[in-house]
């Protein structure tokens, strides 16, 4: 139980102080209760606590939707706003529905995901995403017409490559090939984490997305980039387009957008896109979709203030700065009997124990657990792998201490 945060710590309810190597849930780059961010939402909450989105509307949502727009790669400038990354993971595959239709190519009506790929827990999410677990229960209810892409791991290849691995470019063409099995002319999006989190830090091949774009581009397919937790300094830079030189049609953030302080997601597109989609007459609605609290007040002010942060402290090009330092530390496990592989792009890094005999999973929990009762250390881990995602203003000496830490529960557990 986590009692209290701040800065890079949490206080856990027995009351000792816990370092988080996770930076919560990879939301909160600049660190637990950021001063101007609590300060901003105090003052919106008593100002203008709520103001519907549905034929009102308010400046901070305006101000906000601009300055993401400003951070954007060119071209794509327009914001929806919404209150998490699976209900942008959704938005943005309507979104994307609406603007082939509204063009008058209704037949794009097939998505495109990726194994491993995470677009969160709603309908639309799991049906392109790739996690087997979240999609078993509900197979049933799948959207039709989804396909995926194959994932870009594979340990006989790429195991303990820092940054891109060199192999796996060519996994992109099965794009192509799902182009000609359904006719192009029936597929209207693919989505993919640019480097994919939540499923073990997967980074992408060299070249990988520049394939995905060329492909998407020659056949009108629109490319989605689910930036959920990419975005904001994660890969050291505003958004993963730049980092990788890949523009996408549409982006998905939450996460990063508050800092994590208070829900807020965005699909972010292109003025193609929205021009498409928002035309006729003005006193009828162009796109069906919308929720109560898109673009709310105080989630609009703790996005404008966290926006101020990143660009005031430097934060991209702090956490740019710190990869090779966290790269040099996540490798160090690397020669540890109980790791198949490190790897790591940005501020991500995944580290992949080898399965206790007894069970796929156990290892991993046991190491979570460890961390966290004699480590005084807050890991995630999915299964076996454990996953960091250090404050984007981490200090050096912290993640030194981080990867002692784990070696130490390595070298305790079963
Ligand atoms: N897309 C991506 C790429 C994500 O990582 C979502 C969409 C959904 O966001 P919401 O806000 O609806 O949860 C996510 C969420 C983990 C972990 O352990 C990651 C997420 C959620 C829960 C656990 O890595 N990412």
């Amino acid at each position: 139980m986590l009692a209290k945060a701040e800065g890079h710590y949490y206080w856990s309810e027995d009351g000792r102080k816990l370092y988080d190597s996770f930076s919560g849930l990879w939301t909160t780059g600049l660190g637990h209760c950021h001063p101007k961010i609590v300060e901003a939402v105090q003052t919106q909450v008593a100002e203008l606590d709520y103001a519907m989105a549905f034929q009102m509307g308010h400046p901070k949502a305006f101000a906000l939707a601009e300055r993401l727009a400003d951070l954007a790669p060119d071209g794509i400038n327009h914001a929806f706003f919404c209150n998490s990354g699976s209900e942008a993971a959704d938005s943005a595959l309507k979104i994307a529905l609406a603007y082939h239709r509204a063009r008058g190519e209704g037949t794009r009506t097939r998505l495109i995901g990726r194994e491993r790929g995470y677009h969160g827990v709603n309908f639309g999410g799991i049906s392109v995403g790739g996690m087997t677990p979240n999609r078993k229960a509900f197979n049933a209810c799948l959207l039709p017409g989804v396909d995926h892409l194959p994932h870009t791991l594979n340990l006989s290849e790429n195991a303990f490559s820092k940054g891109l691995p060199k192999w796996g470019a060519h996994l992109a063409d099965e794009l192509e090939r799902l182009c000609t099995l359904h006719d192009a002319s029936n597929i209207a999006a693919v989505i993919v984490e640019p480097a994919p989190g939540s499923t073990g830090i997967l980074p992408p091949p060299e070249g990988y997305l520049r394939r995905l774009r060329d492909i998407c581009t020659r056949h009108g397919i629109l490319l989605i980039f689910d930036e959920v937790i990419n975005a904001f300094g994660r890969v050291g830079a505003p958004f993963a387009a730049e980092r990788f030189g890949v523009t996408p049609d549409i982006i998905t953030t939450a996460k990063g957008i508050t800092n994590g302080v208070i829900p807020m997601g965005a699909v972010l597109v292109s003025a193609e896109i929205y021009k498409a989609i928002v035309q006729g007459p003005p006193h009828l609605i162009e796109l069906f979709h919308g929720y109560t609290y898109s673009g709310h007040p105080v989630a609009a002010a703790a996005g404008l203030a966290t926006l101020d942060a990143y660009k005031d402290e430097g934060t991209f090009e702090e956490a740019r700065a710190l990869e090779s330092i966290f790269e040099e530390e996540i490798h160090s496990l690397s020669d540890h009997p109980k790791v198949i592989d490190v790897r790591n792009i940005g501020l991500m890094g995944a580290v992949e124990l080898s399965p206790h005999p007894n069970g796929a999973g156990q290892r991993g929990m046991a190491a979570h657990k460890a961390c966290f009762w004699n480590e005084d250390l807050v890991v995630r881990n999915g299964m076996d792998i454990l996953q960091f995602s250090p404050f984007l203003n981490a200090k050096p000496d912290d993640l030194s201490e981080t990867f002692e830490k784990v070696r130490r529960v390595l070298d305790t557990i079963e």
